[in-house]
């Protein structure tokens, strides 16, 4: 057939089936899954692309959320296409997002739901009244045991238990890049077929890169390693920085290009801003798969279990090279 008639037809879903090499009930169930994502994935893009020009998109609501921040009305739309996209499709019972204190549950599809989404519904949410690129963060568990006083204690597990993550990046494109434990793969929203068609298979991150990725406006609050880390890139040729503020944008670029994004623990808070359950686990079984390394400074992400559900973690997340030279001087203080 006609090679870019076949590239078309890669469609997130038919990808999903190849990657079981079957037509299994979880592998249909999965590819379903992942549509669902997908069809998120549109509407949120939909709506930012129209932020300028309808009422009801930027700005904040007026609310603070559970983790303190002040809600933007992105957050709230994000959060709650999450849940509508996920309402009679009989795979997921329960969500747990950075938006809620408690986990949702949609009845209908309890307690049979197989499946937890664990998501970020706009993480770098202060990019939205500025027009940068911002992301969406998921990872899919399977739910575990019945959780009949519905405190979702079976998320309270580490990032191993991830079967599916993933994050979509609102840029210049929509880009959906996903893992299920059989390498990471883009795509890219082709808005005239309304369909994410395959870009990339099987995505290595280099084993060094010229990126590193910080807040350095937090210099002052780090300890001695992180701030002797930061002085090494400063004086050795070779490293350039970047920083969005969205950390997918980040970590996309250095997905590709190589490098490290880190947000490290800070004096006052040593855990860090980034939760793990649905920013850092996701990413870091993501990036793990593409080859790179995702470690709090003295544990790997995905091997931390939590003991809440928004439990904060300090981030290393990247080219293995790049992460492992941060690790040392946090271990070594060189
Ligand atoms: P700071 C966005 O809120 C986010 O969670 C990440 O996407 C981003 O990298 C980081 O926090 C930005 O935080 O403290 O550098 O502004």
């Amino acid at each position: 057939t006609d090679k870019s008639l076949d590239r078309d037809c890669t469609t997130l879903s038919r990808h999903v089936l190849q990657q079981f090499q079957n037509f299994s009930p979880e592998a249909q169930d999965l590819s379903a899954l992942m549509n669902r994502i997908a069809l998120a994935g549109k509407l949120i893009a939909r709506r930012m692309s129209h932020a300028g020009l309808m009422e009801g998109v930027l700005g904040f609501t007026g609310e603070v959320n559970v983790q303190g921040e002040s809600v933007k009305k992105m957050d709230v739309y994000a959060n709650d296409v999450f849940i509508s996209v996920f309402k009679q499709s009989g795979l997921v019972c329960r969500l747990a997002s950075e938006e809620m204190d408690k986990p949702y549950y949609i009845p209908e599809n309890c307690p049979i739901g197989r499946y937890s989404l664990l998501y970020d519904p706009i993480d770098g949410s202060s990019n939205t009244d500025t027009n940068l690129s911002l992301g969406s963060i998921f990872a899919i568990r399977k739910q575990e045991g019945d959780d009949l006083d519905g405190d979702a204690k079976d998320l309270l597990a580490p990032g191993h238990k991830q079967i599916a993550a993933g994050y979509i990046l609102y840029g210049p494109s929509t880009m959906l890049v996903y893992t299920m434990g059989k390498g990471v793969h883009s795509f890219t929203l082709d808005p005239s077929l309304g369909e994410f068609i395959l870009t990339e298979e099987n995505i290595q991150i280099p084993v060094h890169g010229p990126v590193y990725s910080v807040n350095e406006g937090n210099f002052w609050q780090w300890n001695e390693p992180i701030r002797e880390y930061v002085r090494y890139v400063h004086r050795t040729e070779g490293y350039t920085a970047r920083y969005s503020g969205a950390m997918v944008s980040d970590i996309h670029r250095i997905l590709l290009q190589g490098g490290v994004f880190l947000y490290p623990g800070t004096l006052p808070k040593p855990e860090g801003k980034l939760r793990l359950l649905y920013e850092s686990a996701p990413l870091a079984f993501l990036i793990e798969q593409a080859g790179g390394k995702a470690t709090t400074g003295h544990q790997n992400i995905l091997d931390v279990v939590p003991s809440k559900l928004h439990q904060r973690t300090p981030l290393i997340i990247g080219s293995k090279q790049d992460v492992a030279k941060v690790e040392s001087f946090i271990q070594n203080g060189h």
